[in-house]
């Protein structure tokens, strides 16, 4: 477990430069491999938050799943997709799907999947991004509201709600609970994720307006305090319904309300680190990133949203006022590896 609280991770400044869209960055990189585990797994939640039940229909994930602003994620096969107009649908690249047989399940209607789409850069490793696929089905989708593709930059440091219909459970157990119940909830995304240039390496990064930074991250923090896994990026605090992804929530979805409108940003990858208990790393397909990819192939359009400032646009405007040309660079320690090692675990893929 990644425990900067222990001095785990060492940051230093480095004498280098490095200019990226002329904007300095305050660019955090992992030396070391950040395993990645894989498919995007259903949801854990608080173990604070159980009652009365967590298949209960009152249980406070289930009814934040069923609010109507989310009525675009059905279940496509054993997992999840998206819904985005016509008959389009988005899911993970990593979803296996049979044409002509595998089915998307969504407002009480079942439609057949005709064709897919992988994005044309997935390879299968998952620290590289583009985990990201369209789906058509056989017929339009009737009386559901197409969920809104986010196309802005001011992902970081807002709160996503990630929906999916995967195994639950808290973060005390991870996933021990059957899938097939929508369930919904909330997690900060403290970093975004990019290639390292290992295998199955992730680096991390803050500028929003650098392209690399496809994927979204965030962790699943205990009501304990004790679980900051992305430390330093990441508060240690939880949301009042943080939540992490777990088994079968591949190709679910991550919102955000921008100005009162409820967009789409992520689309549930992986999990690093552990595999829904407290600790977790949430790894999300960054939507915002693929914009063209989806508009050129399905004809859906994506409306931008006004530009709004965040605290994250601050950590690059930090950056100008340090120098300019300054790179924090975060180092691993040796013995934080073989520990992550330890609980990172190859989940099977669909
Ligand atoms: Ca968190
Ligand atoms: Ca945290």
């Amino acid at each position: 477990m990644i425990r900067t609280r222990n001095r785990d991770f060492d940051i230093k400044k480095l004498c280098s430069t490095k200019w990226v869209d002329n904007i300095v960055l305050a660019l955090l990189t992992i030396t070391a491999a950040l395993s990645l585990s894989e498919p995007g797994r259903a949801g854990t939640i608080r173990d604070d938050r159980v009652a009365p039940g967590i298949n209960d229909p009152a249980n406070p994930y289930i009814q934040l799943a069923n609010e109507p602003q989310f009525d675009s994620v059905g279940r496509l096969s054993a997992f999840n997709g998206i819904y985005i107009g016509d008959d389009w649908v988005l899911t993970a690249a990593h979803v296996g799907l049979n044409i002509g047989v595998s089915q998307f399940n969504i407002g009480g209607n079942s439609y057949t999947v005709s064709e897919r789409f992988l994005h044309p850069n997935w390879t299968g490793d998952f620290s590289n991004g583009f985990d990201i696929q369209l789906v058509r089905l056989d017929s339009n989708v009737m009386g559901v509201n197409p969920a809104l593709i986010y196309a802005g930059r001011s992902e970081l440091g807002q709160i996503g709600t990630f929906v999916g219909h995967g195994r639950s459970g808290t973060g005390l157990t991870g996933p021990n609970v059957p899938p097939g119940t929508k369930r919904a909830g909330t997690n900060v995304i403290d970093v975004f994720g990019t290639n390292s240039g290992m295998p199955n390496g992730i680096a991390l990064g803050l500028n929003p307006l650098d392209p690399n930074n496809n994927i979204l991250l965030a962790d699943f923090d205990s009501p304990n305090l004790d679980t900051n896994s992305l430390s330093p990026f990441s508060v240690p605090t939880p949301t009042n319904l943080e939540y992490s992804i777990a088994d079968r929530d591949s190709g679910g979805g991550a919102f955000m309300n921008f100005g009162g409108q409820w967009r789409l940003v992520g689309i549930h990858s992986f999990v690093a680190n552990d595999t829904g208990r407290y600790g977790t790393i949430l790894g999300d397909t960054r939507v915002s990133l693929h914009t063209a990819w989806i508009t050129s192939v399905s004809g859906i359009e994506t409306t931008p949203v006004p530009f709004q400032f965040h605290a994250s646009h601050g950590l690059v405007a930090l950056g100008i006022l340090l120098g300019g040309d300054r790179i924090l660079k975060l180092v691993l320690q040796s013995d934080v590896i073989k520990g992550l090692g330890k609980v990172v675990k190859a989940l099977p893929k669909p």
